[in-house]
């Protein structure tokens, strides 16, 4: 494609537009249980049983399977009788709630939760802060009970991170040779608070993101008084490149921290400095080439 067809019609940018529609179609379609039933159901079905099963309007349900069809998470049969949809393989692995790889939670609370921050993405962007006071009328300064505020908030988050967890996780563990580790503690909960107990290897997972630099520098130096001699901190994030031209994903990640959070996805530098500055040393960086990287360090 020449660059004047680019400009002619700039279809890069139609895609762009309408990409909160794509996932809005995806998440109402897993929230409806359209792939559940689907999962369920013996063979291909109506859209017509699809809507009674799921109380919804014929309409409306239409539209959504066939929607969802050119996003190819439905196959769909034209039969004399009509069309039969199906879901396609990645639909019945990570969109039904059964599934042990289900990303339904993380789907519901990118719906529930981030849709509704993101509203306000121009505002973020203007006030450098997070904006839970403007979506949810949550006026804390303290990032934990903005993010908890309810009970009911801190599940779905946790079982957010989790679904995507069961995908990413063991890609990060097979990183590096944990072996040598023998008493590993997982970093949760209210760590500027509470005491950090004396452990060989402390896992900080999607935890600096959170946090502007002066948050990290504090939590890592606790954790490096803590941590044993010979032990070490392993760091899971995605990564920036050195230069922020990318990943897509990392950069988007990122402001959805400026929207969310206090912190930012940092490049490979930005991480190394922060542990070197905490005390650690022989700081090794592994990519993954899938969503989440590791890094490691040692006391
Ligand atoms: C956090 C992780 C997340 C804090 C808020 C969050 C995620 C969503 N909101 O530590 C998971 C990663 N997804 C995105 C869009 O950042």
């Amino acid at each position: 494609m020449s660059s004047t067809e680019d400009l002619d019609y700039p279809q890069i940018l139609f895609q762009y537009n309408n990409g909160f529609l794509v996932s809005k179609v995806m998440f109402t379609a897993c929230e409806l249980g359209v792939f559940d039933l689907l999962l369920e159901s013996e063979g291909p079905l109506s859209s017509d049983a699809i809507a009674e099963r799921l109380g919804t309007s014929a309409t409306g349900m239409e539209r959504l399977l066939d929607a969802c069809v050119g996003l190819k998470l439905l196959g769909v049969e034209i039969k004399s009788e009509g069309a039969f949809y199906r879901n396609t393989q990645v639909s019945n692995l990570y969109l039904t709630k059964s599934s042990p790889k289900s990303q339904y939670h993380n789907l519901m609370y990118y719906s529930k939760t981030i849709y509704l921050c993101w509203h306000y993405l121009t505002d973020a962007v203007r006030d450098g802060r997070n904006q839970y006071e403007r979506a949810f009328g949550v006026s804390s300064k303290d990032l934990f009970e903005a993010l908890y505020r309810s009970e009911e908030e801190m599940i779905k988050f946790m079982y957010g991170l989790n679904a995507i967890w069961s995908i990413c996780g063991k890609d990060v563990i097979a990183a590096f040779d944990l072996s040598p580790f023998t008493l590993i503690y997982d970093l949760g909960g209210d760590f500027f608070k509470d005491p950090i107990p004396e452990a060989d290897l402390y896992i900080l997972a999607r935890i600096l993101h959170d946090w502007a630099d002066d948050k990290c520098m504090q939590l890592l130096a606790k954790v490096h008084k803590s941590c044993k001699p010979g032990g070490g901190v392993l760091l899971v994030e995605t990564l920036l490149n050195e230069d922020k031209t990318g990943p897509l994903e990392t950069q988007l990640f990122s402001m959805n921290m400026l929207v969310q959070a206090e912190g930012k996805e940092r490049t490979p530098t930005e991480y190394s400095t922060l542990l070197t500055a905490a005390g650690f040393r022989e700081i090794q960086v592994k990519k993954t080439g899938k969503l989440y990287d590791a890094i490691l360090g040692r006391k």
